[in-house]
């Protein structure tokens, strides 16, 4: 039997007949994959899937590293007797579960009993394991904000189609979402917005809808995300953004900005023109909100923005060009450079690794820095070549934020511009051709984008994700000589509907 499994296994060997889960049907292995099972596979079935205690019509999962060489590798042996899971790792063998669920009917998504429906999952044998260790989907929550509820609901869909990295973008201009407790006017005031422009920024006349926006997220709420996202493997990279994108810190707190008036956080989209000043206790504010964000996330790798910076501010600030002849530096970039060192340093401290936005480049930070490249991948192939570890995100194939039809009907939600149509996301290659061997190996991977200036809930954000974050998947988990956009058209309709049953609805495929 053909099967229509997102991302597409690396080899799968079809066999006759069927598994067929019962109420009888027992379950074996490490704790994690027994939770898992039940988990994924009581609720629609209402089985209870009890521990073991015969050979056949069982689920066993087992943990066996010296029969594979890759992280996240997993076998799956189908009979009509039973299921056999064998990973080399915990990830593995939680991806084999995945697996597991997009081969049985799609009704196994649903929430609560189904009945009558044959519980049949396909004979076969799978091998499988994935092309990138850093598989991610970004989500800005500053833009909008979406509660800690939706971010499970988030992570799990992450999960389904073996996303492992969820980059957290938490910080910007409209909002700033973390509590950080030595500041807490960052969310009492940072975190709330007066009213949001309505349709496009660059109307004129601008229009607002006169409504508060906002949210925040305990410390307490964003550990819970990580053990959540970690239950899952998934790990999470917050952002805090600096010193661009920061209007909503300085709001909160007037000293980090550079002008005399108080600003307010933004209520309209677009590279603003306010950066956060450059004076040493901007510098020691910054670290100390680092140092309680490293507290919460374990990430390795903290992102630190650094994207879309103007310079205006700074060029006209006296105090800043003080600053500037102070510490001997010839240039405002140079200045920029100097507080991604600082910046970079206190990470390191805390064994933690600097990530920014592709223009970070341009302000010589060590080469320890990871390089997240969203404008064209020659910036990835500069970044790998100066010896940086990459991050693939060309806007021009991942910024689900963008148009995914043409819009001459105006038949299309309004988005900020752009044009990534399925086919496109799924020609995603996250090495470069001009790349040579030794630079592709410092590409980590790559990622969705989900800015969200022109998505203000979870329903529009599911129809600009889906079907593409599907394309992404499989970009990021699956070899490139088995990627096939026809073959891949075939299976998606599949897990549209599988989506379906979760309540999640993606833009239909034409
Ligand atoms: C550019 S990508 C930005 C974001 C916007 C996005 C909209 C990047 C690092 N900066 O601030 O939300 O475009 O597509």
């Amino acid at each position: 039997m053909d099967i229509r499994v997102i991302p597409k296994p690396v080899e799968w060997a079809p066999a006759a007949s069927s598994f067929v889960l019962t109420a009888e049907t027992a379950v074996q292995g490490p704790e994690a994959f027994v939770t898992n099972i039940r988990r994924y596979f009581s609720t629609a079935t209402g089985f209870p899937f009890p521990a073991a205690s015969s050979r056949t019509n069982v689920l066993q999962g087992r943990i066996e590293p010296e029969r594979f060489d890759r992280p996240g590798a997993y076998e799956l042996v189908i009979t009509p007797e039973s299921v056999h899971a064998i990973a080399g790792d915990e990830a593995g063998l939680f991806y084999a579960v995945q697996t597991l669920r997009q081969l049985a009917p799609p009704e196994i998504f649903r929430s609560a009993a189904v009945y009558g429906v044959p519980w049949e999952i396909p004979c076969g044998r799978i091998l499988d394991y994935p092309r990138f260790a850093w598989r991610g989907v970004m989500l800005d929550c500053s833009r909008h904000f979406f509660d800690v509820a939706y971010i499970k609901r988030f992570l799990d869909l992450l999960a389904l189609h073996k996303f492992n990295v969820f980059h957290w973008h938490l910080t910007d201009d409209q909002g700033w979402r973390p509590e950080i407790r030595k500041y807490p006017r960052l969310i009492e005031i940072g975190a709330w917005r007066a009213q949001t422009v309505l349709g496009h920024s660059s109307h004129t006349p601008r229009c607002y809808d006169g409504k508060p926006h906002g949210g925040f997220y305990t410390q307490a709420q964003m550990r819970e995300v990580v053990a959540y996202a970690a239950e899952r493997h998934i790990t999470v990279i917050p952002e805090i953004e600096l010193p661009g994108h920061a209007t909503a810190a300085i709001a909160a707190y007037p000293e980090l900005g550079n002008t005399v008036e108080p600003l307010t956080v933004s209520t309209t989209w677009g590279v603003h023109s306010h950066i956060l000043n450059a004076e040493e206790s901007t510098i020691r504010f910054f670290q100390d909100v680092l140092d309680e964000i490293v507290e919460i996330f374990p990430s390795p790798i903290i992102h630190i923005g650094g994207d879309e910076v103007c310079m205006d501010e700074w060029k006209a600030s006296p105090r800043v060009q003080t600053r500037l002849r102070e510490l001997g530096l010839g240039s405002e970039r140079a200045l920029q450079g100097y507080l991604l060192r600082r910046i970079g340093d206190h990470l390191s401290a805390h064994g933690r690794r600097l990530l920014g936005w592709d223009e970070v480049l341009e302000h010589d930070p060590g080469t320890e820095a990871v390089v997240m490249t969203w404008r064209a991948s020659e910036h990835g192939v500069q970044a790998a070549n100066r010896g940086h570890d990459v991050i693939m995100c060309p806007k021009d194939y991942t910024y689900l934020d963008y148009y995914q039809a043409v819009d001459q009907l105006r038949s299309e939600p309004l988005t900020i511009h752009g044009f990534v149509p399925l086919e496109k996301a799924y020609a995603f290659e996250p090495i470069p051709q001009e790349l040579a061997a030794e630079g592709a190996g410092r590409v980590l991977g790559g990622q969705a984008q989900l800015w969200t200036e022109y998505i203000p809930d979870p329903e529009r954000l599911h129809y600009m994700m889906y079907p593409r974050a599907l394309a992404i998947a499989e970009a990021l988990w699956t070899q490139s000589s088995r990627r096939d956009y026809a073959d891949f058209r075939r299976r998606a309709p599949h897990h549209m509907r599988i989506l379906q049953r979760l309540g999640v609805h993606g833009r239909p495929m034409d």
